[in-house]
């Protein structure tokens, strides 16, 4: 008797919680009358303190407000949300996540950047110029989410034969280590179909530069949907960052979906320790742990079985090159 009374105090307490947070709420958000029982839904793209949301029962989209007690809210999220008569959105829920791909911010700390995703598309061309830098960087965050993927060399169409070749041997040494290369031309469609079947039934982002053609390989997937293109300066060979908000492209039937991502021209590291990083070379791992000292960082110590797999030419030098500026200067 005693421990049911004591439960129905703590359920009381609750419930008075629960009121005080619903009237807070309300306070931030608009009044919304004769709102709707909740819907399952899917964050699209986010606008500050609004976000569209796709309704998975009918797959119609909706300007929503943001309950403000949700924490962050990303494209890809899952959440619920009830309707107005008048068709105003409001999200009321977030639910659990299965992944969250972050990039480090200089202001805001981790920023999520898309969730419940299970596979990236590296987006990369020869223009703007290829960066196995950048690539590697991606690489290694990706690897840290636990999220496979796939490189996608597109403008294959611009490449004279040398250039080709050049590119193809860069590519080669990833392909050699098991991640699948997509060679693609928006233009000449060469391609499209098989990054189309490796994107369907999965929940995908396309990443890259600015400028690669992340937005234009979306047209090519939905052609009655269109993201915004712009072209890649003369000058400086560098996109114009075209897209500004990441944008969820969902497949017919609810076979998956794929987002379109702004371009980026660095991807920091910072908040990873040498130790990550190095898990994020995927060929460095046979030879972790078994180094003379146990907090070897793989970049000058003796006995270290890192350096010696690449000066035996088992690992890759450049690949070795951009872990070692990645533990040196990760901010970069
Ligand atoms: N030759 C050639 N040009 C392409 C191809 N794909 C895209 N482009 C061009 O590249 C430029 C940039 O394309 P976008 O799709 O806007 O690039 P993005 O990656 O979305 O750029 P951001 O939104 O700024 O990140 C445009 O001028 C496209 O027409 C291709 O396969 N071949
Ligand atoms: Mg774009
Ligand atoms: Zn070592």
């Amino acid at each position: 008797m005693a421990k049911r009374d004591k439960l129905t105090q703590r359920q009381k307490r609750q419930v008075l919680k629960q009121q005080k947070q619903r009237i807070k709420n309300n306070q931030s958000a608009p009044v919304l009358d004769n709102l709707s029982s909740p819907y399952d839904g899917l964050l699209i793209s986010r606008y500050g303190e609004q976000a569209d949301v796709l309704r998975l029962d009918n797959q119609q989209k909706y300007r929503c407000y943001l309950r403000q007690n949700l924490g962050s809210l990303v494209t890809g999220d899952k959440v619920s949300f009830r309707l107005s008569n008048e068709g105003q959105g409001i999200v009321e829920a977030k639910h659990d996540r299965d992944s969250l791909l972050q990039r480090p911010s200089v202001h805001q700390g981790l920023k999520p950047v898309v969730a419940n995703i299970n596979q990236v598309f590296v987006v990369v061309a020869p223009l703007p110029d290829f960066s196995a830098t950048l690539l590697d960087r991606y690489l290694v965050a990706i690897k840290d989410a636990d999220i496979n993927t796939v490189i996608v060399a597109n403008k294959w169409d611009l490449q004279t034969e040398i250039e080709k070749q050049s590119i193809a041997e860069q590519l080669n040494i990833y392909q050699q280590l098991g991640y699948p290369v997509i060679h693609l031309s928006t233009k000449s469609g060469e391609g499209v179909s098989n990054l189309k079947n490796r994107a369907i039934e999965k929940q995908s982002i396309l990443v890259g530069q600015s400028g690669v053609g992340k937005s234009s390989i979306i047209n090519q997937l939905f052609p009655e949907q269109t993201s915004l293109v712009n072209s890649v300066s003369d000058n400086s060979r560098l996109g114009q960052h075209t897209t500004t908000a990441s944008q969820l492209f969902l497949f017919e039937n609810n076979q998956g979906f794929i987002v379109d991502s702004p371009g980026i021209r660095d991807f920091g590291l910072w908040h990873m320790n040498y130790h990550s990083v190095a898990e994020g070379f995927i060929e460095f791992l046979p030879y972790i742990g078994s180094c003379k000292f146990r907090d070897c960082k793989h970049i000058n110590e003796p006995g270290c079985e890192i350096i010696k797999a690449v000066k035996a030419e088992k690992i890759n030098h450049q690949r070795w090159n951009n872990y070692c500026k990645i533990v040196l200067s990760p901010q970069e």
